[in-house]
């Protein structure tokens, strides 16, 4: 397994920043894109859904266990939302109800603020609220909102609910460390090394030009050069709306990067004419990830309008600067995240474009692949 010569040195701050992450986030920015297709499977279908406490996160406090909420939503072509909320059961009055963005298991930022006129047992969207976005409208289609309520005991969220039709194809996503310690070149000293990986994020979306995990192109995120200096994923939801991360190794039970014979595994939900964006760190460097390096940054799930299964090609995948540090010589600069004193430490990057290592006329010394991603849907 992970040998600790690879270990991150920012490994211990992942259990803190964790949790900071699963608070509940605050109003997401919008990103708007006219040109997306919704992948309106849902249009004019109502659905219903039952909120519990079970599903909420972070785990709600002295819930009666007959709390619960049920709801019925739908959403038009235009992203007009129409929901009917009631709940009962609860420790003391709901004080706010919401839709977010989030699958199941993970929070994510508010879309819809409800409104109640008799106290708190029964939400509407109100008549000024904001219309979805094509992108979010996607979001709806495949499963990916939630109702959540708070209370003044749970501020956070007391009983939640997944807004889910049933019409998405799940499919399970390996990332697999294949390198060995005869992989990388090092230039300086003739040795070699293998590549460990780092813990990353990911994005199921329908942007026709772009994975939004890599926008704007021009200076990255403050998830991207989280992963890609530091190899610390935390911050990408906050950062890009609809961001999800893997960070704990197959067979780990603390967040870490893998090393050879490593993986991470994560399931997606996703509908016909969806695409999935993921960024992993290549640990001995600067600001260098794995991305999918096609004109959209994102691999396709569906072809034909049937799920893609089996091994990703090795060049559907490339390697690519954040255009946030400096680079030096892999496997060897002070400032790389295996030996720098702290997290986001060099000058940096004369060239503030993300861009592939091809489109930079850069290159890195490798013998043979490093990172081999499957796409399993699930029957
Ligand atoms: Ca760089
Ligand atoms: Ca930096
Ligand atoms: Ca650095």
């Amino acid at each position: 397994m992970f040998h600790t010569k690879y270990k991150l040195r920012t490994t211990a701050k992942y259990a803190f920043a964790l949790t900071a992450a699963l608070t509940l986030a605050a109003c997401g920015s919008d990103s708007d894109n006219d040109t997306v297709d919704t992948g309106a499977d849902t249009a004019g279908q109502t659905v219903s859904v039952q909120l519990d406490a079970a599903q909420e996160i972070p785990a709600p406090t002295g819930v009666p266990a007959a709390a619960s909420g049920s709801a019925e939503v739908s959403v038009d072509a235009s992203g007009v939302v129409t929901a009917t909320l009631g709940v009962s059961n609860l420790t003391g009055a709901a004080t706010a109800a919401h839709i977010h963005r989030g699958f199941a298991g993970v929070t994510g930022p508010v879309l819809i603020g409800l409104s109640s006129d008799d106290g708190g047992s029964t939400w509407t969207v109100p008549s000024d609220a904001r219309v979805l976005t094509a992108d979010e409208i996607g979001a709806f289609n495949r499963g990916e909102l939630y109702f959540n309520v708070h209370t003044a005991a749970n501020a956070p969220g007391e009983i939640r609910g997944q807004i889910d039709a049933g019409n998405a194809t799940r499919f399970t996503i390996r990332l697999e460390n294949v390198s060995d310690e005869g992989t990388l070149n090092v230039a300086s000293d003739g040795s070699t090394e293998a590549v460990p990986l780092s813990p990353g994020a990911y994005i199921v979306h329908r942007n026709a030009d772009d994975s939004p995990l890599l926008l704007p192109r021009d200076a990255a995120n403050a998830g991207l050069e989280g992963v890609a200096e530091d190899g610390n994923a935390d911050p990408y939801p906050g950062a890009v709306p609809g961001a999800a991360i893997f960070n704990t190794p197959v067979g780990a039970d603390e967040p870490g990067p893998i090393g050879p014979g490593g993986a991470y595994e994560f399931t997606v939900q996703a509908i016909d004419g969806d695409k999935l964006g993921f960024v992993t760190m290549f640990v001995p460097s600067n600001d260098w990830f794995y991305t999918p390096t096609d004109a959209d940054n994102s691999l396709d799930l569906f072809v034909g309008g049937q799920p893609v299964s089996g091994e990703v090609l090795e060049s559907d995948i490339a390697v690519w600067d954040a255009g946030t540090e400096a680079d030096e010589e892999p496997g060897t600069g002070a400032n790389q995240v295996q030996r720098q004193a702290e997290p986001n430490t060099g000058p940096v990057d004369p060239d503030t474009r993300v861009s592939s290592l091809n489109g930079r006329g850069q290159s890195v010394s490798l013998n043979g692949r490093v990172l081999q991603v499957t796409i399993t849907p699930q029957p």
